[in-house]
């Protein structure tokens, strides 16, 4: 997979160089190109803002640079990326639309700043690409770029290779997650901890009784925290509950 990442802080991706997507890079599973907006800009003060149409407070992400930009980087002639836009007001982003874009070859993130893109853009670049407009959550970020690491991270472990232990993609695969559920708790060694005993069934290998008691955890935490999941988990709807 490749994956580029248009940004005006572009430093904010040098975290992607370490840990798991650094392995990938490292390893030759992941090819990452990281690219500052304002190469595309041709004024003396690198503008990449201006004044809403219609009024209202703050800035509005010019066109012209993100369309010389997208033209650079995605030849008429080649292959044609996903292009990946981090907004407020996308849909939101969740595990199987994680599971859908690590089928792609190749990943684009338009990270944008101030009050968002000029809408034109992802008009624009709909006519030439796959446009997805996500968003991280129901809250206000400053920009695109933590929504686009959030979103690389979650990708890139799902590739082949990436993860060092396979074993977790197969129990996310069979596990409390396709049911819908959330993660019963872990614990590690010692088996006593500051006067807190790790659950004696865990230790007690009794293997169907482990899993009882994690299905029967994982159901306790859902109804706690999240009654939306269950309420779709009960129906057996795992897609709903994503
Ligand atoms: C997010 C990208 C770019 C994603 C999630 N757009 C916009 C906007 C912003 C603040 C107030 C109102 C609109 C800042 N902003 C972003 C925010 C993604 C941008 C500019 C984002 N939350 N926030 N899930």
């Amino acid at each position: 997979m490749r994956i580029d990442l248009i940004s005006i802080f572009p430093d904010y991706f040098a975290a992607l160089e370490l840990s798991l997507v650094g392995k990938a890079i490292a390893g030759g599973l992941l090819e990452l190109g990281i690219h500052d907006l304002r190469d595309w800009t041709h004024d003396r003060h690198r503008t990449v803002d201006d004044t809403p149409y219609g009024g209202g407070a703050g800035m509005v992400m010019k066109p012209e640079p993100w369309g010389e930009a997208l033209d650079a980087l995605v030849p008429a002639d080649g292959p044609r990326p996903v292009l990946i836009v981090p907004t407020p007001s996308g849909q939101p982003f969740t595990q199987p639309i994680a599971a859908e874009l690590a089928q792609a070859e190749w990943l684009m993130f338009a990270c944008g700043r101030y009050e968002g893109i000029d809408a034109r853009v992802m008009e624009h670049a709909r006519t030439r690409m796959d446009v997805r407009e996500l968003s991280l959550g129901d809250y206000v970020l400053n920009g695109g770029e933590v929504a686009a690491l959030a979103i690389t991270e979650a990708v890139v472990r799902l590739l082949p290779g990436v993860l060092g232990n396979p074993e977790s993609l197969v129990e996310e695969s069979h596990g409390a997650e396709l049911a819908g559920l959330l993660e019963y708790p872990v614990y590690t060694k010692p088996a006593s901890w500051r006067g807190l005993d790790v659950p004696p069934v865990l230790l007690s290998g009794h293997h169907g009784e482990v899993a009882r008691w994690r299905a029967e955890q994982a159901r306790r935490i859902t109804a706690e925290r999240r009654p939306d999941l269950l309420k779709a988990a009960e129906l057996g709807n795992a897609e709903l509950a994503e």
